[in-house]
């Protein structure tokens, strides 16, 4: 990109220091330094006169948006792995190219999940607020903060990518029998590192998994793939946890089926209107039936970094004329 106009790279969100400080060498970087989330006029005002926007989840990449776009706008580079909301297709149209940061933040995302597998079941969270609750504790006792084991049980991942596979690895290390429901089976040689089953039918793997662990993409055809009807085949001592996206459950009857005891608990990283948060989850929370996180799937200042690397990267390749490494094709429909 040597002696040539550096582009005009538009961030919507405070990154990492040394991230930004690499962007301001390379580009002409518009940082969001007191990282308050852009209006949609403001965001209207970047795509009008930006060559690159870097957007985050915060950020609703619409048709409306795009459509707005100034000529200039080449390049939406996502600071993110999930693209849900960014209407691909339409940038697409428009001769926009989208990229987003895969792979660098699979582990930290898998780790998460695990931390979530065993929070509920084991009441981690409970338990940690009995010693900062005001109640002094009154000491050990037989019966007490019981909770209910993980090893030896049935883990049925619903999407197995690089992030279900992560999960996949680290649930067979903690003794669980790795079950998962995707569009196309594994490889075989991934099947059999993992001791995999695979459920063609996800009906019958909600129906006998004893933890159902959600890492598929937000799509239009995963919008409430845990349906009411499919919560529902659950089994009332198994427990749901999800670190992908909110909306690929149907939050209001997950929360009922708990309520009702027809879903023993649940450990949440994200939500269908976050940062909307359902009250009802709260007093959930409360009694100790789910845990709720919010959305630090991926928050680590190593996998952050890493992943403003990778913008970087698909920045550079396509100035200099390469196709991205990370370029997000359009879905086919
Ligand atoms: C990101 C995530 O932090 O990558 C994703 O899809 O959900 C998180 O890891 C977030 O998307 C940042 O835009």
């Amino acid at each position: 990109m040597a002696g040539k106009k550096r582009p005009l790279v538009v961030i919507t969100r405070k990154l990492p220091d040394p991230v930004e400080t690499r962007m301001r060498e390379l580009f002409d970087a518009r940082l969001n330094v007191e990282d308050r989330p852009m209006t949609q006029p403001e965001l209207v005002a970047a795509v009008k006169e930006a060559d690159v926007l870097v957007p985050t989840i915060t950020d609703h990449i619409d048709a409306a948006l795009i459509a707005q776009a100034g000529e200039n706008l080449k390049l939406i580079a996502n600071f993110g792995n999930g693209v849900d909301k960014i209407d691909v297709a339409a940038a697409a149209k428009k001769g926009i190219t989208v990229t987003n940061t895969p792979n660098v933040l699979t582990e930290d995302t898998a780790d998460m999940t695990m931390a979530l597998m065993l929070a509920v079941p084991r009441r981690l969270a409970e338990g940690a607020n009995v010693l900062t609750g005001e109640k002094k504790w009154a000491g050990w006792s037989p019966t007490w903060m019981l909770g209910r084991r993980i090893w030896g049980k049935r883990l049925g991942i619903v999407g197995m990518g690089r992030i279900g596979t992560a999960v996949a690895r680290r649930a067979k290390a903690f003794g669980l029998s790795i079950h998962y429901h995707n569009r196309h089976r594994v490889l075989p040689a991934v099947e059999d590192e993992l001791e995999a089953t695979y459920w063609e039918s996800l009906d019958q793997m909600l129906a006998r998994m004893d933890i159902i662990s959600v890492n598929c993409p937000s799509t239009p055809a995963t919008f409430h793939l845990l349906s009411a009807r499919r919560l529902a085949l659950m089994q009332p001592t198994a427990y749901i946890v999800n670190t992908a996206r909110g909306d690929i459950i149907d939050e209001e009857s997950l929360i009922k089926l708990i309520q009702d005891g027809k879903i023993a608990g649940a450990g949440l990283d994200v939500y269908e209107h976050e940062p909307a948060l359902n009250s009802k989850l709260l007093k959930l929370a409360h009694k100790g039936k789910v845990v709720l996180l919010p959305h630090m799937g991926s928050a680590t200042l190593e996998g952050r970094i890493d992943m403003g690397e990778k913008v970087i990267i698909n920045i550079r390749a396509f100035f200099d004329g390469h196709r991205p490494p990370d370029r997000v094709l359009p879905l086919r429909t």
